[in-house]
């Protein structure tokens, strides 16, 4: 999930190059139509976006401060690109217009969180149902991983867009995954491109095991986390401060 500009978007869209203004190509009528229409939408779903960023962002310092434990390792977010959302209503055999989209598509506006540990990812999912986010549709694909071994928690959630004169409620997905998930998840998107299909059957099984060396991974992580915790609790200078004795300077 890259970031992409508003601006940059809407540009291609139209085909007009952000750099020369040229127009590149030929749209329809219609699909002009559907260009100029686009921007108020996306630039909704934007504030969306930055309104979560925020949110995420105060959490990540403030756990990081009071609990000497940040939730967040890192954050990733993107519009849909115009393109993709003419070939997305395409694909579902929708008509391309600023209804549909509106109606149909509840990822236009996507955030990613990845997390050092599993029991992170369901804090935050804890902190946006506490913090005035409606979670409309909840997708734990960590409890029951798809067949080819994805692991993430997808959420739908409904975040309030406080505008100057009124509160709109705006839908953005988020995809909640740790470390571990988020690196099997990148190499497979990079070795099994989306419009490539299916891998061949003889790759899957090599596949499935990969994600699961990432979930044992994040199993023995965890383990090394509450140990350390356990160690701090018995010892309160931690592992370092077991034996007592202070080692001859060198
Ligand atoms: P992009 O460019 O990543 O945004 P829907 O979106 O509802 O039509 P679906 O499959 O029901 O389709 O939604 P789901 O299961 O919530 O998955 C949507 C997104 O999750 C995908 O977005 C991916 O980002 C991610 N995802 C799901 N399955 C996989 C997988 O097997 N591997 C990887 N690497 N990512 C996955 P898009 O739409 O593909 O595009």
């Amino acid at each position: 999930m890259q970031n992409w500009s508003f601006n940059d978007g809407v540009a291609r869209l139209s085909r007009r190059s952000p750099v020369t203004g040229e127009v590149a190509g030929e749209r329809t009528g219609s699909e002009l139509e559907f260009v100029r229409e686009l921007g108020g939408l996306l630039l909704m779903h934007k504030f969306a976006v930055d309104e979560l960023l925020t949110k995420l962002r105060i959490w990540s310092e403030e756990f990081d401060y009071a609990h000497e434990h940040d939730p967040i390792e890192h954050i990733a977010s993107r519009i849909k690109r115009p393109e993709s959302i003419m070939q997305k209503l395409r694909r579902k055999g929708l008509p391309v217009t600023l209804a549909s989209a509106r109606d149909h598509l509840t990822d236009i506006a996507g955030v990613r969180v990845v997390c050092p540990f599993v029991s992170d990812v369901y804090l935050i999912r804890d902190l946006i149902r506490r913090n005035g986010m409606e979670i409309v549709q909840t997708k734990d694909y960590i409890a029951e991983p798809k067949p080819n071994g994805y692991r993430s928690l997808h959420l739908l959630i409904r975040v309030p867009v406080h505008l100057s004169d009124r509160v709109e409620k705006v839908t953005a997905e988020i995809q909640l995954r740790t470390i571990a998930m988020d690196f099997w998840a990148a190499v497979e998107r990079k070795i099994f491109d989306k419009s490539g299909g299916a891998p061949r059957p003889e790759f899957s099984g090599e596949l499935k095991a990969a994600a699961d060396a990432a979930a044992d991974l994040d199993a023995r992580m965890k383990g090394l986390h509450e140990l350390k915790a356990l160690a701090r609790e018995v010892v309160p200078d931690g592992i370092e401060g077991l034996g007592g004795e202070e080692l001859p300077a060198r």
